[in-house]
């Protein structure tokens, strides 16, 4: 497909919370002139919005029967004509057809050169830390998800990779931790669960200086809370994008997913040798899901936003409530920065409750429309404990949570109905409004 430059696609209308600057978000800086697997610009939809990138990136109809949608492509195996001449596919770890239209598709919604899937957003996030060695160290937050913090502490720790917790808002603390053997720095914005913002760009710049000890480090944004909708870190000075699709690219809690982006041909090549060499890679059903997901990502997104809005405003009103995290608020410390360099501020919202852990276990167990439940970003509402829940494995780290602190991924029910089931839990550990 080819195209005229799209409209802009911010026409979506959706945010109640408004102040967002827009730029960059759809010329994006594509590269041209990559024609393999999961590189998206062979199909000439650099001048489109990211609507119909969603729609249509890798997903032309099929040449044999027309069929609007990719085939679900099962084999396993791939006949070969010749010994050694294929047709692109060998054998399907290595290469899938409906892994390479949702490389493709999702490459081409967060701007890269290419894009690589996994089955699951600790896999990708695992070979992508296959490109360190033992003696490398690298900056994680202090904040991130206890699965990622695990992975890089307990399982390449006593590999030889080295890691130092850094509050990445802080940049003079990131230029005081960077060591001469820091390869890599890891964000989460906004992070979970403390939906902290990291200036990317700013961060790019300390990062890739790394002239201080006369080398750079690679930036690796998680991207999973924001979406390549709300933010795309390579076009602000990312080195690598990687994502938990389980989260809003799926979007309806049905498939486990991950995935990794990056405009450098020779870091993906490095990428895809251990995505085939490792083999954590997804079935051709979850592929066909999370592709389906993506589609409709920005109505989603923009709805999430909007309830999300009206949710952490609630909450800041509620007497059970201290604190409320949630980059858009105008208190919120990253909210200058989230608001440059993100199109909405996200479904996420946590809260801090006056009444400590007693008060978070009650409200997280009085909720009906938010249910009581890990993971985040689909279309229904849920409510969890990141203390005791999504967080426990780091409990005694320098990532531990708050116990008082109740995460929400607000979903696009009707909102008014969201506001009242919070309210009436709320009521039960802090008097009526
Ligand atoms: O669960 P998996 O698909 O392996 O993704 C891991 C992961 C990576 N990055 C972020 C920011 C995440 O939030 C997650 C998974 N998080 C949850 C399951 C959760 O409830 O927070």
């Amino acid at each position: 497909m080819t195209g005229p430059g799209a409209t802009s696609g911010f026409e979506s209308g959706g945010f109640e919370s408004g102040g967002f600057e827009s730029g960059g978000f759809e010329s994006g800086g594509f590269e041209s002139g990559c024609f393999e697997s999961g590189c998206f610009d062979r199909w000439g939809l650099e001048g489109w919005g990211f609507e119909t990138r969603a729609i249509h990136a890798g997903q032309e109809p099929d040449r044999v029967t027309g069929a609007v949608l990719p085939p679900l492509s099962l084999a396993t195996t791939y006949a070969q004509d010749a010994v050694g001449a294929h047709r692109g596919y060998e054998y399907s770890r290595s290469a899938n057809p409906t892994r390479a239209t949702l490389e493709t598709a999702l490459a081409a919604l967060e701007g890269a050169r290419r894009g690589l899937a996994f089955a699951s957003g600790l896999g990708a996030e695992d070979a992508v830390l296959h490109l360190l060695r033992p003696g490398d160290h690298l900056l994680v937050p202090r904040d991130a998800y206890g699965g990622t913090y695990r992975l890089v502490d307990r399982v390449w720790g006593p590999l030889g990779v080295a890691h130092t917790p850094v509050d990445l808002a802080d940049l003079d603390a990131v230029r005081a931790a960077l060591r001469p053997s820091t390869r890599m720095v890891w964000a989460e914005t906004p992070s979970n669960p403390l939906l902290n913002i990291v200036d990317i760009a700013a961060l790019a710049e300390v990062v890739h200086g790394g002239v201080v000890h006369g080398q750079g480090a690679l930036l690796v944004v998680d991207n999973t809370f924001a979406t390549p909708y709300l933010q795309r870190p390579l076009a602000l000075g990312a080195d690598i994008v990687v994502h938990s699709t389980t989260k809003y690219l799926g979007g309806h809690s049905d498939v486990v997913g991950g995935f990794v982006a990056t405009r450098d041909g020779a870091r993906a090549d490095e990428i895809a040798f251990f995505q085939n060499a490792i083999g954590a890679v997804p079935s051709p059903f979850d592929c066909y899901l999370v592709l389906r997901g993506a589609k409709t990502l920005a109505v989603r997104m923009d709805r999430h936003c909007g309830n999300a809005a009206a949710v952490a405003d609630r909450l800041a009103s509620h007497p059970a409530v201290g604190r409320v995290l949630y980059p858009g608020l105008a208190t919120h410390p990253g909210h200058q920065v989230a608001a440059r360099q993100m199109r909405g501020f996200g479904g996420m919202v946590s809260f801090v409750l006056r009444g400590g852990e007693t008060a978070a276990l009650e409200v997280a167990r009085s909720t009906e429309l938010f249910t009581l439940a890990e993971s985040l970003g689909a279309v229904e509402s849920l409510i969890e404990h990141p203390h005791r829940m999504t967080h426990s494995s780091v409990a005694d780290s320098p990532l531990a949570v708050d116990p008082g602190l109740l995460r929400l991924s607000v979903g696009i029910e009707t909102g008014a109905d969201l506001l009242a089931d919070l309210t009436q839990a709320l009521d039960r550990v802090g008097g009526p409004r």
